[in-house]
C-alpha cells in the first residue's frame, strides 16, 4: 500500500505511477522526460480532463537525498486524482498536469542504497574517483556564473558544460517540447521553508517580479493557514543565496515560462532534521503544500 507514512524507494513510487495509469486511463498518461546515466526511466504522469487546459509542470527529486519533494510529487499526484475538494478538483480539472517526481533516479537510488545525503547524479568523474553533477547547476541558462564548483568532487560541481549529464540533456529536450503547453512551473526541494522566484545569478528583479512576489505571498499565507508553518518568500540570489544553471531558471529564461517556483519545503533548520525529514511529517506536509498550490494556481489564472 502506498500511504505517504514512509518514504519510498524509486522503484515502488515508478510502479505507483503505473497503477495510477491504470486505475485512471481516461484522464491519466504515462510520460518520460527520458532515461538517467544508468538506463533509469525519468517517469512521470500527465493529467488532462479536457482539450485545451493550460498546463503545469511539477518537477521533484532533482537533488537525490530531498526525500520529501518525491513525496510531495506524488501526494499532490494523488490529491489531483482522488480529492472531492471543490478547490482541488477545480485545478485538477481546469489545467493539465505534468508531474514528474524522480528527474534525478540514479541519486534517488544511491541515496537509498549507499549514501543518505547523496545530492547529485551519478556519472563517473576523473575516472571514476568523483561521481556526478549538480542537475540544478547544468542548465544553460547563465551557467557557471554564480553559487558553482568546478571540483567534480563538490556537491555544487555544476558540470563540465551546461547539461552534460543526460538527465537535464534529455529532460530539457522534453520541456522544450512542452514550452507552449504550460504557463507554471514549479520545483520541489528541501530544506529551509522557502518559495523561490527567479533570480539566481543575479540580484537584479525579473521583470514581472512583483506578479510572482505577489503569487507567492497568497501561497505562503494559505499554506501557513493548516498547522501554522511559516514560509519566506523572495529571490533565490538574496533568499537563499546565489546560485545559478538550476532547472526552474532555464524554464523561466529560456523557454520563457512566466511563472516559475522552487518549494524549498519542511524542515526550517539542520536541527530539526534537514534533509531527513521525520516520516510522521510526510502527510502534514504534502497537505499544507497542496493547500499553498490551490492559492498559486487559483492567483497565477488571474495575472498568468
Ligand atoms: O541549491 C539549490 O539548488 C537549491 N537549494 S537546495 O538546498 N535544495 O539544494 C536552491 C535552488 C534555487 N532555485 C532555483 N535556482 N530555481
Ligand atoms: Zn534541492
Amino acid at each position: 500500500k502506498f500511504e505517504w507514512k514512509k518514504y519510498y524507494k524509486l522503484e515502488t513510487i515508478y510502479k505507483w505511477l503505473d497503477s495510477v495509469v491504470k486505475r485512471y486511463p481516461n484522464v491519466t498518461s504515462s510520460i518520460s522526460a527520458g532515461e538517467s546515466y544508468q538506463k533509469r526511466d525519468i517517469k512521470g504522469v500527465k493529467i488532462s480532463y479536457k482539450n485545451g487546459n493550460p498546463g503545469i509542470l511539477i518537477e521533484g527529486g532533482i537533488h537525490a537525498r530531498e526525500w520529501i519533494a518525491p513525496a510531495v510529487a506524488t501526494f499532490l499526484l494523488n490529491s489531483l486524482l482522488t480529492s472531492d475538494d471543490p478547490s482541488i478538483r477545480n485545478i485538477a480539472e481546469n489545467f493539465d498536469w505534468y508531474i514528474f517526481p524522480s528527474v534525478n533516479p540514479d541519486g534517488y537510488v544511491h541515496s537509498h542504497t549507499h549514501n543518505r545525503l547523496w545530492r547529485k547524479t551519478r556519472k563517473p568523474y576523473k575516472n571514476g574517483s568523483c561521481f556526478g553533477a549538480d542537475p540544478n547547476r547544468n542548465w544553460g541558462f547563465h551557467f557557471g556564473e554564480a553559487g558553482v564548483s568546478k571540483n567534480p568532487c563538490s556537491d555544487i560541481f555544476s558540470g563540465p558544460e551546461a547539461f552534460s549529464e543526460i538527465e537535464t540533456e534529455s529532460y530539457s529536450k522534453y520541456l522544450t517540447s512542452l514550452k507552449d503547453k504550460i504557463h507554471t512551473a514549479i520545483s520541489f526541494h528541501s530544506y529551509s521553508q522557502l518559495l523561490l522566484v527567479p533570480y539566481g545569478h543575479t540580484s537584479k528583479k525579473p521583470e514581472n517580479f512583483d506578479d510572482l512576489m505577489e503569487i507567492g505571498r497568497k501561497a505562503i499565507k494559505a499554506l501557513a493557514k493548516r498547522y501554522n508553518t511559516k514560509y519566506d518568500v523572495g529571490n533565490i540570489y538574496d533568499t537563499i543565496y546565489p546560485a545559478s544553471g538550476a532547472s526552474l531558471e532555464w524554464i523561466y529564461g529560456v523557454l520563457e515560462i512566466p511563472l516559475a517556483f522552487t518549494y524549498e519545503l519542511r524542515p526550517s533548520s539542520h536541527s530539526s532534521g534537514g534533509f531527513e525529514l521525520p516520516t510522521d511529517q510526510i502527510i502534514p506536509t504534502a497537505l499544507e503544500t497542496v493547500d499553498s498550490i490551490v492559492a498559486l494556481i487559483g492567483h497565477a489564472k488571474t495575472l498568468g
